[in-house]
């Protein structure tokens, strides 16, 4: 039935393609909401469930899967060339120092998610190990009480990952707005879209070192609150155990919502690439906006997150497969 059903797809393309000239390449490299209804139904039930479940073992496992994404989507695409492990002397990107802070729930949670779907005979081996990252982060942000977008799929998986592609492809919490804006501009990604999807830092942890130089006592950042900053050296003191990490925002931390922006009118970013976000004069009207208001902020945050699902993705089979290990190469 299944198989009946992809035949037909298939010779609907072709007869699409013998009258359309180069038009079945141009559709054949968009993705699609409706990418695995006959290939494989229930595939977004199946994830949900999955990191459901996950979610409820290790409620980190939001904030984790989260930055996975992007860090996934800002190297190489989002090609699930993240969840790769290194093989002997070669390394790859998730041992780049820029994400050796990357927490395991996150490549656990799309483990467990691959492992639900391989598990049903039609799906095994027919889902890429991108898709099922970019429905287990809508999936994630939605249990959070965050916003439950249609996600797009299609994508490949990549073929290849090295530790070298990520330097310099990641933004590090001293960017200032032009670099933040210049690095998101890069991968096709406006200002408002950067703004937004900063927005995520409303859950997960980052570690003292990350805003350590902005709680010096000597020298305290002035855009920070100092009663937060009083708290941060609390938590953090000097020579404190480099594992130790507060809450990205110390008032819902477990909430998808805009708190994150009011925290930054009230002097509450953690790291230095939040408070810019209001300090800056420029990117300050998109703060007040979504501060003022989680429906505007949810929809925007929504349509930032397709934006950054489209980044550099592979559909081509001469570029990209479906890993049968989202974390080791198909040999
Ligand atoms: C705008 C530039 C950004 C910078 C400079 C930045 C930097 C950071 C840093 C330093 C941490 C703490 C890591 C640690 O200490 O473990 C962090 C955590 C996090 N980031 Fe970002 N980030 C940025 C944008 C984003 C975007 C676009 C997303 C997703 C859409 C994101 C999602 C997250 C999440 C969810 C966490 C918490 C991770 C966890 O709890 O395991 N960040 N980020
Ligand atoms: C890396 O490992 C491969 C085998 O896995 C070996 O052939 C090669 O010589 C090694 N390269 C270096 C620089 O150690
Ligand atoms: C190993 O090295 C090759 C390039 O020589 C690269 O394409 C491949 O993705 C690397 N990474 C891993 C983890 O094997
Ligand atoms: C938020 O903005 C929408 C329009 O985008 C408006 O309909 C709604 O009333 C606003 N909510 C608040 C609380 O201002
Ligand atoms: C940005 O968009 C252009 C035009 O659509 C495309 O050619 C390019 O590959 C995109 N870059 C990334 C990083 O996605
Ligand atoms: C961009 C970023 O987060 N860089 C950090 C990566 O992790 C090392 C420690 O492993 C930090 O020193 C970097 O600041």
């Amino acid at each position: 039935m299944g198989a009946g059903i992809r035949i037909l797809a298939a010779l609907l393309a072709l007869l699409a393609a013998a009258g359309g000239g180069g038009m079945m390449r141009c559709a054949a490299q968009q993705l699609s909401a409706t990418y695995y209804d006959t290939i494989c139904p229930g595939v977004e039930k199946i994830v949900r469930d999955a990191v459901t479940l996950k979610v409820q073992q290790t409620p980190v496992a939001v904030g984790a899967t989260v930055r996975l994404f992007f860090h996934d989507c800002f190297v190489q695409g989002c090609d699930a060339s993240v969840i790769i492990v290194s093989s002997g002397n070669n390394t790859s990107e998730k041992d780049n120092p820029a994400n050796k802070s990357l927490a395991g729930d996150g490549f656990d949670t799309v483990i467990q998610a691959k492992a639900a779907v391989d598990a049903v005979p039609q799906c095994a081996n027919q889902v890429s190990c991108a898709d099922i990252l970019t429905m287990a982060t809508r999936d994630v942000i939605a249990l959070a009480g965050g916003p439950e977008y249609p996600v797009e799929l299609g994508r490949l998986d990549g073929l290849s990952s090295t530790s070298a592609s990520v330097d310099g492809n990641l933004p590090p919490p001293s960017f200032n707005l032009d670099q933040l804006t210049a690095i998101f501009a890069a991968n096709n990604l406006s200002q408002a879209d950067m703004v937004a999807l900063s927005a995520a830092h409303t859950v997960g942890f980052a570690h003292c070192g990350t805003f350590a130089d902005r709680i010096q006592p000597a020298a305290a950042d002035p855009t920070m609150d100092p009663g937060y900053g009083s708290q941060l050296l609390a938590a953090c003191p000097p020579g404190v155990d480099v594992n130790v990490a507060v809450d990205l925002d110390p008032e819902t931390p477990k909430v998808f919502d805009n708190q994150y922006f009011i925290n930054l009118q009230k002097g509450m970013g953690l790291l230095g690439s939040d408070q810019v976000l209001y300090a800056d004069v420029r990117s300050r009207p998109l703060v007040d906006n979504w501060a003022a208001n989680n429906t505007d902020f949810l929809a925007a945050f929504a349509a930032a997150m397709t934006n950054l699902g489209r980044v550099g993705v592979k559909t081509d089979p001469a570029l990209g497969n479906i890993r049968r290990d989202c974390a080791v190469l198909n040999g």
